[in-house]
């Protein structure tokens, strides 16, 4: 086996996991984080993000000695780099954290090394990485000028987890493999074969770059033609939601889900991608991402209208007297992650325009976090029915789904999922 010892750049979502897998198949791996409190964290076995089940592999990994975390790189038979890559102002992809993770393994590469790129990435970000490794290291060969014949093998094999289930996917879910060349893939396969129960498929880099922001760019596209049927819904007085599951029963129609928006870190992302790649050419991907990162203002101006009727039917009152409650912070069912959510987003505008008070529901977490702080009080469903006179659901959490009619009778309700 070419591997004795592995190492994982950037321990986030994907990196720790990844991480842990290969050492609960008994390798020692290296992590290696930029931050110094992550590294502090993982080295007591601990866990610094969310996901079911990885707290007991991390700490299984580090106490039995195979996961060890370091802010350094240090020498390793295979590099797998996990770093973000977000998109600055001008949704053009930002790859300085690819790059700074390889200058930051290049001095510590020696020949029969392996290195994969993992980061979701614009297409020819690997062949980016393999230049800026090449700068580094003049002594060493590379796939892009030496073919079969380097020192250091490189592919990218993006990592495709859903978030909630990732210890789960990452070895059940087939893996695509990049390689830059064909024996670069075959070592890129001996690898993931330690935990990986998928088939591996081999393409090259740029197929596989590719690959990646496809999947996510068709969800997107998908998740926006349900969320402009909603709009267009809305203005002819018909229930989408009776219309997707009516059009669903056609054997080739599987239309997707409305809601607040598309949060969350990949799929809001991905395809701009592809967009600032070709911009003239990705005209539906582009405008799906336009129609899904409307919709929570669509939401919005639908609270605002509420409340205007609202303050029509009563007279009495004023707006300061209004109370709305929004049902669900998260960025998607069932999870406590916040970051990138468009319910928390839309819930932050509707506290900041709201003369009257704005409660929370999210049963997945105990305290709001600082952001979320000014103006609004997190409290239980049953408390939020029985003071609100607008209710906002924006998440089908399962605590949500068994509230029935008979308790929402008395209140206004907007339900951006369906499920009241
Ligand atoms: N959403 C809808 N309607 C739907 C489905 C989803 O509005 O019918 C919304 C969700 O509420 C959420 C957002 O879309 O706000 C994204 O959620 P998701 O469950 O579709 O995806 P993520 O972001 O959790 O994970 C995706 C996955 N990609 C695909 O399913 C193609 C996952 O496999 C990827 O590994 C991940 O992105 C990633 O890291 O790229």
């Amino acid at each position: 086996m070419p591997f004795t010892t592995i190492s994982v750049i950037g321990l986030g979502y994907i990196g720790l996991p990844t991480a842990a897998v290969f050492a609960s198949r008994k390798k020692q791996v290296i992590g290696v984080d930029v931050n110094q409190n992550t590294v502090d964290i993982i080295n007591r076995g601990q866990i610094h993000i969310v996901e079911p089940d990885l707290d007991m592999v991390v700490h299984a990994a580090v106490t039995e000695g195979y996961l060890r975390a370091s802010t350094h790189p240090e020498p390793a038979d295979a590099f797998l780099i996990a770093v973000p890559t977000p998109f600055k102002g001008d949704y053009e992809p930002d790859l300085s954290y690819i790059e700074s993770a390889s200058k930051s393994i290049a001095p510590v590469l020696k020949k029969g090394d392996l290195v994969i790129l993992e980061s979701t990435s614009p297409v020819g970000a690997t062949e980016q990485m393999a230049a800026w490794l090449a700068e580094a290291r003049p002594d060493l060969s590379f796939p892009q000028t030496h073919g079969e014949n380097s020192d250091i093998r490189i592919a990218h094999c993006p990592e495709r987890v859903l978030p909630g289930h990732v210890l789960r996917e990452l070895v059940q879910n087939d893996r695509v493999i990049g390689g830059m060349t064909s024996k670069c893939s075959q070592l890129a396969i001996s690898l993931y074969k330690i935990f990986v129960q998928g088939e591996c498929i081999v393409t090259n880099a740029r197929t596989a770059e590719m690959c990646k922001l496809t999947e996510n760019s068709s969800r997107d596209v998908g998740i926006a033609f349900a969320n402009e049927l909603s709009m267009i819904c809305d203005k002819l007085d018909i229930n989408v939601w009776e219309l997707i599951s009516l059009a669903n029963r056609h054997p080739r129609v599987n239309i997707l889900q409305p809601g607040p928006g598309v949060g969350g870190h990949c799929i809001a992302v991905d395809p701009w991608f592809i967009v600032s790649k070709t911009p003239e050419q990705a005209r539906l991907i582009r405008t799906a991402r336009e129609v899904n990162d409307s919709k929570p203002q669509w939401v919005i101006d639908k609270v605002k209208i509420a409340v205007a009727d609202f303050l029509q039917a009563n007279p009495d009152k004023t707006s300061k007297e209004v109370t709305i409650a929004c049902f669900g912070l998260a960025f998607k069912p069932d999870i406590d992650d916040l970051r990138e959510s468009p319910a928390a987003a839309i819930t932050q505008k509707i506290a900041k325009a709201h003369a009257g008070r704005v409660l929370v529901v999210e049963p997945n977490i105990e305290v709001l976090p600082k952001n979320l702080q000014e103006k609004l009080e997190l409290t239980n469903s049953e408390h939020a029915l029985q003071e609100a006179n607008i209710v906002v659901l924006l998440v089908d959490h399962k605590e949500f789904k068994s509230i029935s009619k008979y308790q929402l009778a008395s209140n206004v309700i907007i339900d951006t999922k369906g499920i009241w």
